[in-house]
């Protein structure tokens, strides 16, 4: 009994890694939707890329949920989803979800297995937003088409004419038409990349639209409204070719706060000396930033002293002193208030600055932005000494 029982156990787990080699290697993806979705489902990364055939509808009340890494094939330009319900496509930073044509080989594999090949804009047509409340994280959306749908007259990768659409740390790219439409219903934009989009990268008719923390470039328009209410702040719109934001209504459209390329601001004709991307009039772009709130900046170095041991009695440029102790001071101001330390390279005065670490570079802790930071160096001895400064953050920008 005891050897037949071995055997038994031996079939079994021949058996087992039977069935293992088998999941390993059978069809996982692509999976090919189309119809309506009628019950609340979650697409998951096993069974990635997903196919649009033709038409995919989620009905009213249901929810389709899109898992962390998965990716949605359009398979012609026809194809495109109707959302009447919810999409919550939950993409990470390290695991996108995107949205892309049968063509793009590019993420998810040679899917329509013609050998390589690349998306291109106009090989979709797009997801149309209805009622609902959908959000899309980290979620990329490329190369939509021209072409639109028989009741909706929105041209865009993602088109919202109702319910409410938030979008996050995600890009919306290479539509032929817009990247994104509104005609109504409300729309969240905020750490999103929306660029080179044929037209516009972002049209509103109508509806509410707020955009933040966001990058609209290389688009023929950045922005373009002809009713409704819509505010972007704290953006970079930059190197659309015709306009940055064209506000197409007489009402003022609050753009206040938004890099425009340039530290001189957007082109304007009141404001002519601006080198950015151009605005339409009814565009209230004052104040506009210096930088690009996108890209982390150094911090700057104010208020510098070099001092005595007292740490209070300032040693004038090109002084004198006695004692073998200096202490230097400075206030660190971040732009983005990360924390930052000070830096003096010090060196004799027959020496050149070099920035190597070779014992002549003093750093002093990390200090929250707007305070006073402190080094003292001892032991000096006799001799003529010169010395610079510099501000490093915590994400490592340093100062000129
Ligand atoms: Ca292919
Ligand atoms: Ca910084």
């Amino acid at each position: 009994m005891k050897n037949s029982a071995l055997t038994i156990t031996t079939i079994f787990l021949l058996s087992l890694a039977y069935y293992s080699f088998g999941g390993a290697t059978s069809a996982v993806g692509p999976t090919f939707v189309s119809g309506t979705i009628s019950t609340d489902t979650t697409w998951v990364v096993t069974d990635s890329p997903f196919v649009v055939q033709g038409v995919l509808t989620i009905a009213s009340g249901v929810t389709l949920t899109i898992d962390p890494g998965v990716v949605v094939k359009f398979d012609s330009p026809a194809s495109h989803i109707i959302v009447h319900g919810n999409l919550n496509s939950n993409g990470t930073l390290s695991q996108p979800v995107t949205f892309t044509s049968i063509n793009d080989d590019s993420v998810g594999g040679d899917t329509n297995n013609d050998g390589p090949s690349t998306g291109q804009p106009g090989q979709w047509r797009a997801i149309f937003f209805l009622s609902g409340t959908s959000i899309l994280n980290h979620t990329n959306v490329f190369f939509r088409g021209t072409s639109h749908g028989p009741t909706i007259l929105l041209f865009a990768n993602l088109a919202v004419a109702g319910g409410n659409l938030t979008i996050n740390s995600g890009r919306v790219a290479e539509s032929s038409g817009n990247n994104i439409a509104i005609s109504s219903g409300n729309l969240n934009i905020s750490g999103t990349e929306i660029d080179h989009a044929g037209l516009d990268g972002v049209l509103q008719t109508n509806g509410v639209t707020s955009i933040v923390n966001s990058s609209i470039h290389d688009n023929f328009r950045g922005v373009a409204v002809t009713g409704g209410t819509a505010f972007i702040t704290q953006s970079s719109i930059q190197n659309n070719a015709s306009l940055g934001v064209n506000k197409n209504s007489p009402s003022d459209m609050d753009t206040r706060n938004n890099f425009w390329g340039d530290s001189t601001g957007p082109f304007h004709t009141t404001n002519l000396g601006g080198l950015g991307n151009p605005v339409s009039d009814n565009v209230l772009f004052k104040p506009f930033l210096l930088t690009n709130p996108l890209v982390n900046q150094a911090p700057f170095v104010t208020g510098l002293h070099q001092l005595k041991s007292d740490g209070l009695t300032t040693i004038n440029e090109s002084a004198i002193t006695t004692e073998d102790t200096v202490i230097f001071k400075a206030t660190l101001t971040d732009p983005q208030k990360d924390q930052s330390k000070l830096q003096v390279e010090l060196r004799q005065f027959s020496e050149p600055f070099t920035g190597i670490d070779d014992g002549g570079i003093l750093e002093s802790g990390f200090f929250l932005s707007g305070s006073q930071a402190t080094i003292q160096r001892f032991g000096f001895v006799n001799g003529q000494y010169k010395w610079r400064v510099r501000a490093i953050d915590s994400q490592n920008n340093e100062s000129p």
